[in-house]
């Protein structure tokens, strides 16, 4: 491998070697210009909350040891994290108003492009909100659901939890964190609260501020529930579905158009919109006519809801355009590289920002409402087609390197295969395998890819580890599409690299559900927003057991965490009861006091803790230990 590439993923690497030849910058160059970076901003110790600022804490103790205004190591570090925590729980629940305030839309006839794809689930969520559904139509139950989600960015009675947390996690837990001040009642009021906290001259007590920040992560958690559980509604509850993942899935044979972000609004009416065109593009010379492909959690929507191929995750999205191939990327929100449009300008690629709030210099923007779904899916597919005219075929140079996957497990397709087993009480197989120990404990892998460290490596070292240790894993967001793209979700990364209990087990639900084998070695179980489907599995478990959170052998990694919405997740994690891993150095190091609260504070307050290792060796043995000590403590 290159040094200067940092991935594992072999087919990014040949085409750097295609940025390099063409001389365009990618964002491994980028990160080579930002070294070294700034030892204050690393150890978090850095402060821009005001205009007399920036202020830095020398952590030798030589320079000074408090900003200007007299905040010290502490409390900078408090602020800053905190204020990640802020920034995960807004872009998740912004994400989460969206989905909810079109289901309300929905609910009124309002938006012809949409409907009700799981009417049973949403029955399941009228029941678990405590709404009444005697004699009302679907679409008014489907209004109500909303209305009542609404409160949670509405209710101003500090005494009253967001529904969606009291509603799905168990209850001993909700009880805790009420005790401890920590359950948000409003999200909006809680980030404002934060914002306004950690404005100069406010709190400043390093402890207070954090755990100010732990209620900004479980109003993320809130927001993140909602929007998944929601989205099933609109979008259909996903089931297990075959399909490939990484760049081969990428065809020179047809209009190629990547689906990139976080919300499922607009790639659900493109794939629509898609079939209907294809003639259209086979029109202009494209044989295969329209492929749609996805990128980072985006794709993990349309992947496990329609089978649509992974093309890659976050750091390597670039590299989908340096295929000269791709005739469109078209972005929704978060995670998208501000440097996409500058490559799409090296060829013909079409990058398309759709969002009124998130625009890129040097993108084409098509406003992208509701309302006018269908019309802005057509728009954008004609843009991709037109491009496709002007694609140079000398340029195209897709590496055939693509991966087997098996997608879409959530909470109630694991349920589902389970009752293959146990049609009356579908837990009792995974209960039984955890007890009697073939099943060690559960991991559930979370995150980003960041420039920190080699780009997908540490997932997948980290999980043979814990697949040998005959741990069930399940996976998210860019996690997800590091373990599709190398291969370990699907059958035959089971039969080569899980223990042998496991293996027996994931075999036998495997053939149960009708797989014709074992099921896939990693579950793929969504997007970033869908790891509340993880808390959903494991609250089921706990409550079939009377027990908390922190008492199941439950883990969760985060190998390669690198954004505000991760550290958001992260905090929730450990606020929930998880021993939660960080293979990533958060920006906290610069605080002792912070870093004690994260590890063994917590541990006090929430019984679950941060682990950072960032060798992932070790930390795939340290989970595993993790995972046994909790085994002992349960007494299996
Ligand atoms: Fe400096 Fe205090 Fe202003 Fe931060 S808030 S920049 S530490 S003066
Ligand atoms: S896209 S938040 S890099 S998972 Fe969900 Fe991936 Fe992390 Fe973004």
């Amino acid at each position: 491998m290159n040094n200067r590439i940092k991935t594992s993923d072999p087919a990014v690497i040949a085409l750097c070697s295609v940025a390099e030849s063409e001389g365009i910058a990618t964002v491994f160059d980028r990160y080579q210009a930002q070294q070294p970076q700034c030892g204050f901003g690393s150890l978090g110790l850095c402060c821009r909350i005001c205009w007399k600022g920036p202020c830095r804490v020398d952590p030798f103790g030589d320079g000074p040891q408090a900003g200007i205004c007299g905040a010290d190591k502490h409390t900078i570090v408090a602020r800053n994290v905190t204020r990640m925590m802020a920034a995960g729980a807004a872009a998740h629940s912004e994400h989460g108003r969206h989905i909810a305030l079109a289901l309300q839309k929905i609910g009124k006839g309002l938006l012809p492009a949409y409907r009700i794809r799981d009417e049973a689930k949403l029955y399941r969520i009228a029941t678990l909100l405590n709404i009444d559904t005697q004699n009302k139509e679907m679409l008014e139950v489907a209004y109500d659901v909303a209305t009542k989600t609404l409160e949670d960015y509405q209710n101003q009675d500090h005494h009253k939890g967001c529904h969606w947390i009291s509603a799905t996690l168990p209850k001993k837990r909700v009880e805790l964190l009420s005790h401890l001040g920590v359950l948000p009642h409003n999200i909006d009021a809680t980030v404002s609260q934060i914002m306004a906290r950690t404005h100069i001259g406010c709190d400043a007590e390093p402890k207070n501020v954090f755990l100010g920040g732990i209620r900004g992560a479980l109003a993320d958690f809130n927001g993140m529930s909602l929007a998944t559980e929601l989205s099933d509604v609109m979008f259909g509850t996903p089931s297990p579905v075959v399909t490939e993942a990484n760049i081969g899935v990428i065809d020179k044979n047809a209009v190629n158009i990547a689906v990139n972000g976080h919300n499922p609004m607009l790639s659900e009416v493109i794939c629509d919109m898609a079939r209907e065109m294809n003639d259209i593009a086979k029109g202009v010379g494209a044989p295969k006519g329209i492929n749609i492909v996805g990128i980072c959690c985006t794709g993990n929507e349309v992947m496990m809801r329609h089978g649509v191929p992974l093309a890659t995750n976050y750091l390597s999205q670039e590299m989908a355009i340096l295929t000269g191939a791709l005739d469109a990327m078209v972005v929704d929100v978060q995670c998208i590289m501000p440097s996409l449009p500058q490559i799409g300008n090296c060829f013909h690629t079409e990058v398309i920002t759709t969002m009124d709030e998130n625009k890129m210099q040097g993108a084409r923007h098509i406003s992208f409402h509701e309302e006018n779904a269908v019309e802005t899916a057509r728009e954008i597919i004609q843009c991709a087609i037109n491009a496709y005219t002007r694609r140079d075929p000398k340029r195209v140079n897709i590496p055939n390197i693509k991966q087997t996957a098996v997608v879409g497990f959530s909470s109630e397709a694991v349920m589902a295969a389970l009752s293959k087993i146990d049609a009356d009480d579908p837990l009792k197989p995974l209960v039984d395998n955890i007890v009697n120990g073939n099943i060690q404990g559960v991991a559930l892998f979370a995150g980003c890819n960041s420039t920190q460290t080699v780009q997908d490596e540490s997932y997948q070292v980290i999980a043979k580890t814990l697949a040998a240790n005959n741990v069930l894993m399940l996976a998210t967001g860019c996690g997800a599409g590091a373990f599709a793209k190398h291969g370990l979700m699907n059958q035959q990364a089971t039969e080569q690299y899980a223990g042998d209990s496991l293996k027996a087990v994931l075999t036998a639900i495997g053939q149960a559900a009708g797989l014709g084998g074992p099921l896939p070695l990693v579950l793929h179980m969504g997007s970033c927003v869908d790891n509340s489907r993880a808390v959903s599995l494991a609250t089921a478990l706990a409550n079939r057991l009377g027990v908390d959170l922190c008492d199941l052998p439950l883990v969760a990694s985060a190998p390669e965490a690198m954004s505000e919405k991760a550290i958001a997740i992260a905090s929730w994690g450990v606020a929930i009861g998880l021993p939660t891993h960080l293979g990533t150095m958060p920006q906290v190091t610069g605080s002792d006091v912070i870093t004690d609260l994260m590890q063994e504070g917590a541990k006090d307050l929430f019984d679950g803790y941060f682990i950072v290792e960032t060798d992932p060796k070790i930390a795939g043995n340290k989970l595993v230990d993790v995972i046994k000590q909790k085994r002992q403590k349960l007494g299996i």
